[in-house]
C-alpha cells in the first residue's frame, strides 16, 4: 500500500470514529415552545380581518345598539379574502367573529344580535362558515377573534355572561373544523348599550373573565390551538405593546406566569422569565381597523409595510397584518395592492441565499461532532444546528463565500425548541483582507434578520458575543435585497429648502428644478437645496447597481414662506403647518366653541388668487376642518372675507383642499374653522399655502 493512501485511510478512520462518537444534545436552557406554539411560530405572517356592524356606521367601536339591518354585503366573498391572504404569502386568517359591539359574524344560538336577523341572504349566511370553507380551499388556517367585551349583551359585567362567552367559543371552537389562534382583546369594560341598560360597566379584569378555565375549555376543544391574550392574562402568545408594527430589537420569547406586564415588557419580553409567551406583531394596512373611506388613499406604502415586516418577522416576531372589509363585503383593490406588493418584494429580498455555495467554519463545535458541526447552520433546515460545546458561550462562525460577495440583509434563527439564548452578536466582513463590523444586535430568537449598508466581501463573521448558555444556531441566510424604488418624497421646508429623500436610503437620487422630467441625466441629489419663488420639482430614485429606477415625483411649490409668521399663538408646534411636511401637522384644542381663527403675516404684500389647506392625518383625535372662511387684509386689522363654504367630501378624502377666488393683493391672511367633521373644538392643519397667480 503505497503512503499516502494509508495516511488517507488512517485520517478517514478518525474523522470516522470523531462523526460516530455519541456526542449528546444540549440540555434546555429555561422555558422551551410547546408544539403548538413551534407551529403558529413558523407561520410567520399571516392576516386579520375586520368586519362588523362598524363597517357600516363608519365607527372603530360600535356601541351595542347598532341595527342589524345595516348588515347587508352585496358581493361578500370569502374566497376573495382567502385568495389574496394566499397570494400575499400569508399562512391563515384570523376573523372578527365578534367586536367589541356584540354582534356576531355567524349564526349563534345564543343571541339574536347576530347574522340571523340580518338581512343579508334572508337571514341564513353564516360569514365564519364562508371564510372556514374559502381557508380550506386556499390551504390556510382559520384563527377566530371573540371580543370579551360585549356592549349588546344585558349580561355584561354579571357571572351570567361568562357562560354565555363560553357559549359562544362552544360554538366557534367545534362547528368550523381547526381552529389555530383565538384572539381575546383586551379592550374591557366601559359604555354600553348593555341590553338597553345604556351605563357604564366597570369590570375587574383580573378575575371576572376567570380566564384559567377558559382556557382549559379552549384546549380541551381544539389541542392544537394557541390562545392570544394582551399579556396581563399569560396565554401562548403575548401582545407586543402597540399596534404601531413593531416589536424591540431585543425580544426575548419569554415573559413571567405571574406579575404585572408594563409596556417595556411586551415590547421586549423578559430575559430570564418563567414561561415561553413569543410575540406577535399586530398592526392594520390602513390607519384603522375597520373600514373607513376616508382612508382609501391611507394604506400603507411599500417601505412602511417592509419595515413592518422587518420589525416584525425580522426580530422574533409573528406579522398578524389587518384587512379592513369594505360595506359590499370585499378587500379593497388599494389594499390588495399593497400586500401583493409586499410579497413581491419579500420574495426578491430573499430569493438568494448567498450562504449556499459558501464554507463555513466555527470558533468551537460542541464535542467535535459534524452532528453539531457549522455547516449544520447553512443547510437551509431549521431541524439541525451548530452548537458549541456547554461551557462556551461566546463563538464565532465565518463564512468564506470563495469570492467577493455582495450583500445586505443577514438572517440567523436559533433552534429555540431548546430554548432562547443568544444575547448579543456581531457581523463584521473581511473586506479587502480586512475585517470590517457591519452590524451589531442583541437577541436572535426564531428568526432574526438584520439590515445594513451593502457592503462586498469574501467572507462574513458571525460572533456571539453574549449568551445564556451554548449557542444553537439552526440557520443562517446572507442576502442581497434589491432596493425599493418607489417614488422619492419631496419636501420644502419654510425656509424655502428642498429636501428628497428615497424609499432606500443607498438609491441615488436625480432631480429638475425647472419643470422638466427628472431623468438619470439630470441633476444628482447630495443633500438640500435652497429655492426661491414658484416651481415644479421632479425627482427619480435610482438603484445605482441595476440602474433601475423609480418612476418620477412632481410637486409644485408656490411662493417661498420664509418671511411668514403665524399671529398670536405662543406654540411653536403651530410652525409645523408651515414646515412643508403633510404627516407632521398642528394638532389644537380650541377652548371656545369654534370658529377658531389663524392668523397669518405673509411678510409682504402679495396677489392672492387661493389658498391649499392639508388636514391633519391623525384619525383618534379627528380634526378634520368641514367648513371654512377666508379672509385677507392689508394691515392686520381690517378684514375682507374673499372665500367661504365647505370641503366637501375632507372626511373621505383627507388630502390637499384648494379653493381659488378673485384677485385680492393682501400682506395677512386669515383662516377662520368653522365646523369639524366631528362638531367638536379639535382643529389639526398639517399644512397651508396660498396661490398666487
Ligand atoms: C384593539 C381593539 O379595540 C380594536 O378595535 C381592534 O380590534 C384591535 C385589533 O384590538 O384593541
Amino acid at each position: 500500500m503505497n503512503r499516502g493512501l494509508f495516511i488517507g485511510i488512517l485520517l478517514s478512520l478518525s474523522l470516522l470514529e470523531i462523526s460516530c462518537k455519541k456526542v449528546e444534545a444540549p440540555a434546555a436552557c429555561g422555558p422551551v415552545p410547546t408544539e403548538n406554539q413551534m407551529r403558529w411560530q413558523e407561520m410567520e405572517y399571516y392576516a386579520f380581518i375586520h368586519f362588523s356592524l362598524n363597517t357600516y356606521t363608519d365607527q372603530s367601536w360600535g356601541f351595542g345598539n347598532e341595527d342589524v339591518a345595516l348588515f347587508n354585503p352585496t358581493e361578500l366573498d370569502a374566497r376573495q379574502w382567502a385568495r389574496i391572504c394566499k397570494e400575499a404569502g400569508m399562512k391563515g386568517i384570523i376573523v372578527t367573529a365578534k367586536h367589541h359591539c356584540g354582534f356576531c359574524l355567524w349564526p349563534s344560538a345564543y343571541t339574536e344580535y347576530s347574522v340571523k336577523n340580518a338581512p343579508w341572504k334572508d337571514g341564513k349566511g353564516d360569514v365564519i362558515r364562508e371564510l372556514a370553507d374559502a381557508c380550506k380551499e386556499y390551504g390556510l388556517k382559520l384563527g377566530i377573534y371573540l371580543s370579551p367585551w360585549d356592549r349588546n349583551h344585558a349580561d355584561y359585567g354579571k357571572p351570567e355572561y361568562i357562560t354565555y362567552f363560553r357559549n359562544q367559543l362552544k360554538e366557534l371552537l367545534t362547528n368550523y373544523g381547526d381552529i389555530f389562534e383565538v384572539w381575546y382583546d383586551g379592550a374591557n369594560g366601559g359604555t354600553g348599550w348593555y341590553g338597553g341598560a345604556n351605563e357604564n360597566r366597570k369590570i375587574d379584569r383580573t378575575t371576572y373573565y376567570d380566564w384559567k378555565n377558559t382556557y382549559k375549555l379552549v384546549r380541551e376543544l381544539q389541542p392544537n390551538i394557541v390562545i392570544w391574550n394582551d399579556g396581563g392574562d399569560r396565554a401562548d402568545l403575548r401582545w407586543v405593546g402597540t399596534e404601531g408594527g413593531w416589536v424591540g430589537e431585543t425580544n426575548w420569547s419569554l415573559l413571567n406566569a405571574t406579575g404585572d406586564v408594563p409596556f417595556e415588557m411586551l415590547h421586549h419580553g423578559v430575559e430570564n422569565g418563567d414561561s415561553w409567551v413569543p410575540a406577535e406583531v399586530n398592526t392594520s394596512i390602513r390607519p384603522e381597523w375597520f373600514y373607513h373611506p376616508g382612508e382609501d388613499s391611507k394604506v400603507k406604502t411599500l417601505p412602511q409595510l417592509m419595515d413592518t415586516y422587518y420589525n416584525s418577522v425580522g426580530r422574533n416576531g409573528t406579522f398578524l397584518l389587518n384587512f379592513p372589509i369594505m360595506p359590499n363585503g370585499l378587500i379593497h383593490p388599494n389594499d390588495e395592492k399593497a400586500a401583493l406588493d409586499l410579497a413581491a418584494a419579500v420574495k426578491e429580498a430573499f430569493a438568494v441565499n448567498l450562504v449556499k455555495k459558501a464554507y463555513a467554519e466555527a470558533s468551537n463545535t460542541r464535542g467535535n461532532s459534524r452532528k453539531f458541526g457549522a455547516a449544520k447552520a447553512i443547510d437551509e433546515t431549521t431541524e439541525t444546528y451548530w452548537a458549541t460545546d456547554d461551557e462556551v458561550k461566546t463563538a464565532s462562525l465565518t463564512i468564506d463565500f470563495g469570492k467577493p460577495t455582495t450583500f445586505n440583509r443577514f438572517m440567523a434563527q436559533e433552534y429555540i425548541r431548546l430554548g432562547q439564548r443568544v444575547k448579543a452578536f456581531t457581523l463584521e466582513a473581511l473586506v479587502d483582507g480586512n475585517w470590517k463590523e457591519i452590524a451589531k444586535a442583541t437577541t436572535i430568537g426564531y428568526k432574526r434578520i438584520l439590515r445594513f449598508p451593502t457592503v462586498t466581501a469574501t467572507q462574513i463573521r458571525f460572533s456571539i458575543t453574549d449568551s445564556k448558555a451554548c449557542p444553537l444556531i439552526a440557520n443562517i441566510g446572507v442576502y442581497n435585497a434589491p432596493q425599493i424604488l418607489t417614488q422619492p418624497t419631496i419636501i420644502r421646508n419654510q425656509a424655502g429648502e428642498i429636501s428628497i429623500i428615497p424609499a432606500d436610503a443607498e438609491s441615488e437620487i436625480y432631480y429638475t428644478l425647472d419643470g422638466s422630467e427628472a431623468t438619470k441625466n439630470s441633476t444628482k441629489y447630495t443633500g438640500p437645496v435652497q429655492t426661491e419663488g414658484k416651481l415644479k420639482v421632479s425627482a427619480i430614485s435610482v438603484e445605482p447597481s441595476s440602474g433601475k429606477s423609480s418612476a418620477a415625483t412632481v410637486e409644485e411649490f408656490g411662493l417661498s414662506r420664509k418671511d411668514w409668521k403665524i399671529l398670536g399663538i405662543e406654540d411653536e408646534n403651530a410652525y409645523r403647518i408651515l414646515d412643508g411636511n403633510i404627516s407632521t401637522a398642528w394638532h389644537h384644542e380650541h377652548k371656545t366653541k369654534l370658529p377658531a381663527d389663524l392668523v397669518i403675516d405673509l411678510g409682504a404684500t402679495l396677489t392672492l388668487s387661493g389658498f391649499k389647506y392639508y388636514p391633519e392625518q391623525n384619525s383618534w383625535q379627528p380634526s378634520t376642518i368641514t367648513h371654512y372662511g377666508f379672509y385677507t387684509s392689508a394691515d392686520g386689522k381690517k378684514w375682507k372675507l374673499v372665500s367661504e363654504g365647505e370641503f366637501a367630501n375632507i372626511k373621505n378624502n383627507p388630502l390637499w383642499q384648494t379653493k381659488q377666488f378673485e384677485l385680492v393683493a393682501a400682506r395677512y391672511i386669515k383662516f377662520q374653522a368653522l365646523k369639524n367633521t366631528e362638531n367638536n373644538n379639535n382643529i389639526g392643519y398639517a399644512e397651508i399655502d396660498v396661490i398666487t397667480n
